[in-house]
């Protein structure tokens, strides 16, 4: 006995060595968000640059809100997350971001600032007028939030607008993103279409807009929009339009690369758009918070991701578009068979004539039609609680009527059953 304990205290002693912290990377990242065969690359290049073991623990959330309350209320030892723009807003202002140190990266092997787009560092400089993102984020993959629609059931003039996810065409094939945020955001400017084109109010003031009167009008509009809801995704929306189960999807534009695809291959005709109401640019970027442990290999993960054949096998992979504005990534996207865009507001000035797919770039009169969110605070809580009373009530009706008829076949089942032994009790009596 004694022998067995001493045993078991050493393997928990060598046990705790071999899970040493500094020989760990914990990535938290979004779920269908890179080729994961990068990650045991990323273990073999580290080692190769720094003479260091590195274990990548790597883990996946579905929605940006799931991703914070880790943060912000578990205080997880994450050392490189994932977060949307208005996500970093938030977590700048709580003071919950490290700000980014390459210095241990030598020059000759960093692929940051030299590949990042200025378009997309713009963005990020403008999501806090007061401290530039860019000192605490790199930015990942980008893109706009559109409609997906099946080009044999929906029209383009028809899918060009936001009414679409409520027309009574479309119920019950009519698939929306379960992100909060990112449903309000273009139901509002959809709602405010005529504020718009009148000049009394701007997509950036629509964007910061959390009023109780735009909350209750949006909730209005999509409490009409939910019967004909299929389902509330967070992932599933992109497989259900390829299988032909869904005619219309609120989506994001890499979403929509990845279903166009995959139906292309089984004869299902995907398109997507931008509607002419406007819509949401966003930008997801690499930061490490401030409960992180591996500092340093945070860093170096962040650089290797950056990398251009790592940020194209992960594009290739996702669908999404990399925020790195390389020709190299540039190169990698161009199919003659397509017309040329201007990209130069991406690109640079050199690429004014470049025929890639829209749906990955879209060209500046679309992103002139989008604006940035911006973080709301705490009246995110009313953006949450609105949105499960939309969710809600059609499952809590449902609910009522499954439970009412339950109830009512459990009395029927005691009446009759009480009935019919009284009946036998009798028989035997006689
Ligand atoms: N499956 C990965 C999806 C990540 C998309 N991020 C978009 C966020 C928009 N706010």
């Amino acid at each position: 006995m004694k022998k067995f304990l001493i045993l078991a205290a050493l393997s928990a002693v060598l046990l705790s060595c071999s899970s040493n912290r500094d020989q760990i990377l914990k990535v938290y990242n979004w779920s269908d968000y890179i080729d994961e065969s990068v990650l045991p690359e990323f273990e073999a290049w580290y080692k190769a640059q720094t003479g260091e073991d590195i274990k990548v623990v790597y883990q996946t959330f579905d929605v940006n809100e799931t991703m914070l309350s880790k943060i912000e209320k578990g205080h997880e030892d994450y050392d490189v997350i994932c977060p949307s723009d208005y996500i970093i807003e938030r977590m700048l202002n709580e003071g919950l971001l490290l700000p980014l140190d390459f210095a241990a990266i030598p020059d000759s092997i960093n692929y940051i600032n030299q590949n990042t787009s200025p378009y997309i560092r713009q963005i990020f400089h403008d999501i806090n007028p007061n401290i530039d993102a860019n000192d605490y984020a790199v930015a990942y993959m980008w893109g706009t939030t559109g409609i997906i629609y099946n080009t044999e059931k929906v029209t383009p003039e028809e899918a060009g607008t936001w009414d679409v996810i409520r027309n009574p065409k479309f119920a019950g094939q009519i698939l929306i993103k379960d992100a909060p945020r990112d449903v309000y955001s273009p139901v509002l400017i959809y709602l405010k279409q005529k504020e718009l084109k009148e000049g009394t109010v701007t997509m950036d003031e629509l964007m910061k807009d959390s009023s109780d009167e735009s909350l209750a009008a949006v909730e209005a509009f999509l409490k009409q929009v939910k019967d004909g809801v299929l389902g509330w995704e967070a992932d599933f929306g992109k497989d259900q339009m390829t299988k032909g189960r869904g005619v219309i999807s609120l989506n994001w534009s890499g979403d929509a690369v990845w279903a166009k695809e995959e139906a292309a291959e089984v004869g299902v005709s995907l398109d997507y758009i931008v509607p002419e109401e406007g819509s949401n640019v966003w930008c997801d970027g690499w930061v490490i918070p401030k409960y992180a442990q591996n500092i340093k290999a945070a860093s170096f993960f962040i650089d290797f991701m950056c990398r251009p054949d790592i940020a194209i096998r992960n594009m290739d992979e996702t669908g999404y578009v990399s925020a790195n504005g390389s020709m190299e990534v540039l190169e990698s996207q161009i199919d003659e068979s397509l017309d040329p865009i201007d990209l130069s507001y991406f690109f640079g000035p050199e690429a004014t004539s470049i025929r890639v797919d829209p749906v990955l770039y879209p060209d500046k009169s679309v992103i002139d039609r989008c604006a940035l969110e911006h973080d709301w605070g705490a009246d995110t809580a009313k953006l949450l609680a609105m949105w499960s009373r939309v969710k809600g009530d059609n499952a809590s009706s449902l609910t009522y009527v499954i439970i009412c008829l339950a109830v009512l076949a459990i009395i029927a089942a005691v009446l009759f059953s009480n009935k019919s032994k009284k009946r036998r009790r009798k028989s035997h009596r006689r």
